[in-house]
């Protein structure tokens, strides 16, 4: 087992084919006030697939998404992998929480992420469910946003495996409104912890990746994310201020300034 070999996230500007007018930078979690909106994939549906077995006992909880999907905080998950993305649910109905309620399996190294592994958010995260085999291209998926975002960022796995061609790296990557690539940021991801490390399980759901731009004026309409067997949660985002408030803004400035 590797679990610590690549425990340090080595985040990467790979490119920034953005305009002159801004560049795509990494975000952190600290760059995301109280304007961010966050989707957690809580309750979202119930189980729409068979819960599945493993041995006698365990079983997985997932509900596969429609393609496109809404999300509850308005961001549009689509796909064009024949394999539809899921949310997996452990406040799902019929689930039966144990007795090892065996979860599911990113690789052999990058663990099996079960009810009791440490989520950013509830008990819920998103599966893209794609890029499953090594010997493919990457799988990804896209989420579009339902107003412009100035930074984007989530907490992500990807399957772990470097024997085996899986290099645990997450890429995301920005586009504007006409598909256009604004660039990308990418993070070797460290897994969770296997449940038979555990508990208490302390290697979660919890690589972050994030982009944004230095001056915060930025307009992403939509991203992707790239990986092996990606998995999200607490997908978090920053919309531009909208024109119309800046005027607002500026409008009650002037008066304010007159009445002086
Ligand atoms: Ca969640
Ligand atoms: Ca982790």
């Amino acid at each position: 087992m590797c679990h610590h070999r690549l425990c340090c996230a080595v985040l990467m500007v790979m490119c920034g084919t953005g305009s002159a007018l801004s560049e795509i930078v990494p975000a952190v979690p600290g760059d995301f006030g109280p304007s961010a909106i966050v989707e957690t994939f809580e309750g979202i549906a119930g189980v729409s697939l068979p819960l599945v077995e493993w041995g006698p006992e365990f079983i997985t909880p997932m509900s596969e998404l429609l393609n496109p999907y809404v999300l509850p905080s308005g961001v549009v998950y689509s796909s064009n992998n024949p394999e539809q993305a899921r949310v997996f649910d452990y406040d799902a109905p019929g689930y039966s929480w144990g007795p090892e309620a065996w979860g599911w399996g990113l690789s052999w190294e990058g663990g099996t992420i079960h009810y009791q592994t440490p989520f950013p958010s509830g008990a819920a995260f998103f599966g893209a469910y794609c890029g499953q085999s090594s010997s493919e291209p990457v799988g990804t998926v896209t989420f579009t946003f339902p107003w412009p975002v100035r930074s984007v960022g989530a907490y992500v796995e990807a399957n772990l495996w470097p024997e085996n061609g899986y290099d645990g790296v997450v890429t995301l990557e920005a586009f504007d409104e006409f598909g256009v690539s604004l660039g990308q940021v990418a993070v070797v991801t460290d897994g969770v912890t296997s449940p038979w490390e555990g508990p208490p399980y302390p290697n979660g759901l919890d690589t972050w990746i994030g982009l944004g731009t230095h001056d915060g004026a930025f307009s992403i309409y939509s991203i992707a994310f790239h990986g092996y067997n990606v998995v999200a949660d607490d997908l978090m985002f920053v919309p531009v201020p909208e024109p119309a408030s800046f005027l607002t803004l500026a409008l009650a400035v002037i008066c304010v300034v007159r009445r002086r």
